[in-house]
Parts: structure tokens; sequence; C-alpha cells
């Protein structure tokens, strides 16, 4: 098995199963190496906690680049999700560029909204600033939400076959390359994802559980990275992220008490078995 190496720019939120706290283990458990970059760091995420603390890290980060840069550290994939602010954006894509190594990959999850909403930390700069990361990128993960934010297409909770098609073919006029849509259903049983690639379009469906879970779109792209790192195609790596994230879901929904994360851990051997297949 080849041995990779990724940097993936997110925060810390220091409880609450989302971002780093998520792509760490998964990554690790893929066989990734994996070198991080904290963009903020806060007590919890922001999504359902109050009074949460927050330390934005932007000025700390082009230290880190020009450390990494002197020392000739370059990764594979870099892979982005939770961004603190338009600047962090920016420096981004400052990283896709100075740190790539061969065969390089840039991985944008455009975490910044879910069911319609844009989350609290972030304004229309933000989406802007977002755009033009996620149009340089080579894979992108939104959900349908986020997929709106991108293309200024409206928000509907209920659509069909041809308000996802505008979507994706908007998304590929704009300049996305591979897009994984995540959180398209037809119907109230199933949900699945849309993998669009330029010559190339596949859907793979699979349950759908009622009740929404925080944090589940940080397990799906990480466990999407670490399986397509490890040499899995776009469509293959999609489907082991999908199953592993509703397994994670099915073993966190009947505990009231962990609304605010999926308890992914102990499903973490299933996703290696998958890797492995
Ligand atoms: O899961 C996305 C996420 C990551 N980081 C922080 C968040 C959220 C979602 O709300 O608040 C800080």
């Amino acid at each position: 098995m080849e041995y990779r190496k990724i940097l993936t720019v997110q925060d810390i939120s220091c409880v609450g199963q989302c971002s780093l706290t998520v792509a760490l283990p998964i990554l690790s458990a893929a066989g990734i190496e994996t070198a991080i970059l904290p963009s903020a760091v806060l007590s919890t995420h922001t999504a359902g906690f109050t009074g949460f603390t927050c330390r934005d890290l932007t000025e700390d980060m082009p230290a880190i680049m020009d450390h990494w840069k002197k020392e000739g550290i370059t990764f594979d994939a870099i892979y982005t999700g939770y961004l603190g602010s338009a600047r962090q954006i920016e420096l981004v894509k400052k990283m896709f560029k100075e740190l790539k190594g061969k065969d390089f990959v840039s991985i944008v999850d455009p975490a910044m909204a879910d069911n319609g909403k844009l989350y609290p930390a972030f304004d229309q700069a933000f989406v802007d600033e977002m755009k033009t990361l996620a149009f340089e990128a080579d894979i992108i993960l939104p959900n349908i939400t986020e997929a709106c934010c991108l293309t200024d297409m409206e928000y509907k909770e209920n659509y069909d076959e041809a308000y996802i098609d505008e979507l994706l073919k908007k998304l590929r006029a704009l300049g996305a390359k591979t897009i994984i849509l995540t959180g398209v259903g037809y119907d109230e049983k199933t949900t699945g994802v849309m993998v669009d690639e330029p010559e190339n379009r596949q859907y793979y469906k699979h349950r759908r559980i009622a009740k929404g879970s925080h944090g589940t779109g940080d397990v799906y792209a990480s466990a999407f990275v670490g399986a397509y790192m490890r040499g899995k195609t776009s469509y293959q790596a999609a489907s082991i992220a999908a199953e592993y994230t509703v397994r994670c879901i099915e073993n966190t929904v009947d505990d009231e008490s962990h609304w605010y994360g999926v308890k992914f851990e102990p499903i973490l051997p299933y996703y290696i078995e998958a890797l492995n297949d």
C-alpha cells in the first residue's frame, strides 16, 4: 500500500465531534499520514452550544506555512473543511500553490451551511470568497445548501432530478471539477450522493435516517478523502463514505443525550475493512 501524506486545514472544536477531531482519527484509520493546520480553536462547535469560546488562528498561519516551506515540506493532498474567515480562504489558496507535492490533489468541503441556512459565523463576503476556492479545487463536497450558496441558486427543500441536474451543471459551468453532492434524496426512505465528474455522473443511493445529526458532513468528507487517498475511485470513495456515515448515525440516533455529534469511533473497524475490500 502506498503511504501518502495529507494536510487538513479546519478548526479544532475541542468538544463536539466535528472538524479536526473527526478528520484526524478517520484519516489516520485510513492509513494516511495526516498533518493538521488548525484554523481556530473553539471550546465547542457552534451548532447548538451557546457561549462557546473561539480563538482565531489566522495570524499564525503564514508563519506556519513559511516554516514548512523552509523545511521543504510538501503534501500529496490538502483537504479543507470549516474555515474561519475570508482571509483564511486566501491563505489556503496560497497553500495549494506553495505546499503541493507531485500528483497533488486539492479537496474542499465548503463547510458553511446546511438545511437552507448559513452557519452563524458566516456572511455573503465569506460565501463569495469560498466560491473562488471551491472552483479552483480538484474535488468539492458540498451539500445542497452549500451548492446553492456557490451558484446563487434558490434552495428548495422539495426538489426533483431536474433541479439537481441544474445545480450540478451550474457548478460545472462556474469551474467545479469533481463534484460530490451530498444529501440528494428523492423519496422519504432513501437519500444519496451524486458523483459528478467531467465525463461521468453516478448516483449512490442509501437508506435515510429521519433524524438529522451534527458533524455528519465532516465524518462523510473525511471518510471520502481517506478512501480516495487510498486509491479508490471517486464513486467508490463516495459509496464507502456514505455507508460508513449511515452506520455512525445509526449508532447514535437512539441516544438522546448525544445530540451534538455522531459516535463514529466504534464504527472505524467497519471503515477500515471496507477500504481493504
Ligand atoms: O461541522 C461543521 C462545523 C465545524 N466547525 C465548527 C462548526 C461547524 C458546524 O456548525 O460550528 C466550529
